[in-house]
C-alpha cells in the first residue's frame, strides 16, 4: 500500500480497487443543481487528526504526532503543516479546532493565549496557502484539571473568567479566519451529585455565559451561528446539553434561540438513546438545524467511540434530513471521528476519511434517489390526509372547540386507523439502496 508520504491528490475512479480513492466522493459533480462538495460541506477535525495518538484508559499513544520536534511551538508548528497536507490530499475544504489543539499551553493563562495567537496567524496562512476554510471554532474548557467543575458552571468564579477569556481569543479566531460557526460543546458543563451541586444556579451561569460571549461576538462582526452540541453524558453523569429537545428547552428559557442553533453529532444521539435522524428532525421542527458532527458509535460500547462513519443506512437518513432541512447554510459535515488505536499509520487517517466521505456521498446519492422516487413521501403525505379537509382541517386550522370535537365524536361508529406500513417502506428503502 502507498505510504503516506507519497501520497497527492485522492482521485475520484470509481472503477478501481486502489484504496487510495473515492468510489462515490466526486466532490466537483453536480447533483440536484448543487455540486457534491457543497452540499456535504465536509470538515477536518484538528482534535483527532492531528491531536489524538491513540491514548486509551489502559495504554500510551501508538500514533506519534510531533513529528521529531521537541519546542512545543516547533511540535505545533509541524502539526498544523501536516494537517493542511491532508486537508489538501482529501480535497476536504473545512476545518473545525479547539484552541489547545493548535497552540501548546503556556504556564499562565497570558501565555497560552499569546501561543494561540501566534499559531492562528500561523493557521491563516496555511488556510490561504491550500484555499481551505474554517468551519467553527471552540475553546476547550474541559481538560485542564482547573475545568473539574466544569466551565460556566464550575463553582469556582475564577474558572468562569479563564473559560471567558479563552472563549473570547476564540472568537476572535473565527472572525480571522472567516469561520461561520462557533460550537459550544458542554464539556463539564454537568453533574454527578446533588449533593454538591447548587443546579439553578449553574443554568443561570450558563446562560450568562452564552448571552455574553453572543454579545461579544455580534459587537465585533462574527455573523456566524453559534452552536450547542447536546451530549447526554460523559464526561459528567448528567451533562446540561443532554440532547436537543433539552438544549431547545434551555435556550428558550434564556432568549437564546434568535443565535444559537444545533451542532448534532452521531454517536452523542444514540447515548441518548435517541436515533441520529430523531436529534435532526427534532432541530429541523424547532428552527435549529445548523451543523452536524459526523460519526458513530459502537453498538456494544457505551461511550462516545467517535467512529467514522460507513453506515450507509445512517448517512442516508442523515442526508435526507439535511435535504429536508434545505442543505446547510453555516453549517457542514465535521468528521469528529478518530481512527481505532490499532490503526496505527498516517495512511490510516487518509484512508478513515475516504470511508467516511465515501459514505456520506454514497448517502446524498441515495438520499436524493429517494426524494426523486417519492413513494416515501407521498406515503407520509397520505397517512395524514384526515387533516387536510372535514375535521381535520378545523383542528389544524385552530377553528374548533374540545366540546364541539366531543359531539362529533359521539357521532361515529367504528374507526378505521390506517396502517403504518412500517415493512413496507424499510423495504423501498433498501430496494433503492442495493438495486
Ligand atoms: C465530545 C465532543 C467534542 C466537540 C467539540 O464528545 O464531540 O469533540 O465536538 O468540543
Ligand atoms: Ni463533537
Ligand atoms: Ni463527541
Amino acid at each position: 500500500m502507498q505510504k503516506f508520504e507519497t501520497l497527492t491528490h485522492i482521485p475520484y475512479a470509481p472503477e478501481t480497487k486502489e484504496p487510495f480513492s473515492f468510489r462515490w466522493y466526486n466532490p466537483d459533480e453536480v447533483l440536484a443543481g448543487k455540486k457534491m462538495r457543497d452540499h456535504l460541506k465536509f470538515a477536518m477535525a484538528y482534535w483527532h487528526t492531528i491531536g489524538a495518538e491513540g491514548v486509551d484508559m489502559f495504554g500510551a499513544g501508538t500514533l506519534d504526532k510531533t513529528f521529531g520536534q521537541k519546542e512545543p511551538m516547533d511540535i505545533y508548528r509541524a502539526k498544523a503543516d501536516c494537517f493542511f497536507r491532508m486537508m489538501d490530499i482529501l480535497n476536504i475544504d473545512y476545518y473545525c479546532f479547539h484552541d489547545v489543539d493548535i497552540a501548546p499551553e503556556g504556564s499562565t493563562v497570558k501565555e497560552s493565549l499569546a501561543n494561540f495567537n501566534e499559531m492562528v496567524n500561523y493557521v491563516y496562512e496555511l488556510q490561504k496557502k491550500y484555499n481551505k476554510k474554517c468551519l467553527w471554532v471552540t475553546a476547550n474548557n474541559f481538560s485542564d484539571k482547573k475545568f473539574m467543575a466544569g466551565a460556566a458552571t464550575s463553582c469556582c468564579a475564577d474558572v468562569f473568567t479563564v473559560a471567558a477569556a479563552k472563549v473570547r481569543a476564540c472568537i476572535d479566531a473565527a472572525i480571522k479566519l472567516g469561520a461561520t460557526g462557533y460550537v459550544f460543546w458542554g464539556g463539564r458543563e454537568g453533574y454527578d451529585t446533588l449533593l454538591n451541586t447548587d443546579m439553578g444556579l449553574e443554568l443561570d451561569n450558563m446562560a450568562r455565559f452564552l448571552t455574553m460571549a453572543r454579545d461579544y461576538g455580534r459587537k465585533n462582526g462574527f455573523k456566524g451561528d453559534f452552536y450547542i452540541e447536546p451530549k447526554p453524558k460523559e464526561p459528567t453523569k448528567h451533562q446540561y446539553d443532554f440532547d436537543v429537545a433539552t438544549c431547545m428547552n434551555f435556550l428558550r428559557k434564556y432568549n437564546l434561540t434568535a443565535d444559537f442553533k444545533m451542532n448534532i453529532e452521531a454517536n452523542h444521539a444514540t447515548l441518548a438513546t435517541h436515533t441520529f435522524e430523531h436529534e435532526l428532525r427534532t432541530a429541523i421542527v424547532n428552527d435549529s438545524f445548523g451543523s452536524i458532527d459526523a460519526n458513530q458509535g459502537d453498538l456494544l460500547l457505551g461511550w462516545d467511540t467517535d467512529q467514522f462513519p460507513t453506515d450507509v443506512y445512517s448517512t442516508t437518513y442523515c442526508m435526507l434530513e439535511v435535504l429536508r432541512a434545505g442543505g446547510f447554510t453555516n453549517g457542514g459535515l465535521n468528521f469528529d471521528a478518530k481512527t481505532r488505536r490499532q490503526s496505527n499509520t498516517f495512511e490510516d487517517i487518509i484512508l478513515a476519511h475516504i470511508s467516511g466521505m465515501d459514505a456520506f456521498a454514497l448517502g446524498l446519492r441515495k438520499a436524493l434517489e429517494i426524494m426523486a422516487d417519492g413513494r416515501i413521501e407521498a406515503f407520509v403525505k397520505e397517512r395524514y390526509s384526515s387533516y387536510n379537509s372535514g375535521i381535520g382541517q378545523k383542528i389544524v386550522e385552530g377553528n374548533i372547540t374540545l366540546e364541539e370535537l366531543a359531539d362529533y365524536a359521539c357521532t361515529l361508529g367504528e374507526i378505521e386507523v390506517p396502517s403504518g406500513r412500517q415493512e413496507y417502506l424499510e423495504t423501498v428503502v433498501n430496494r433503492i439502496l442495493f438495486r
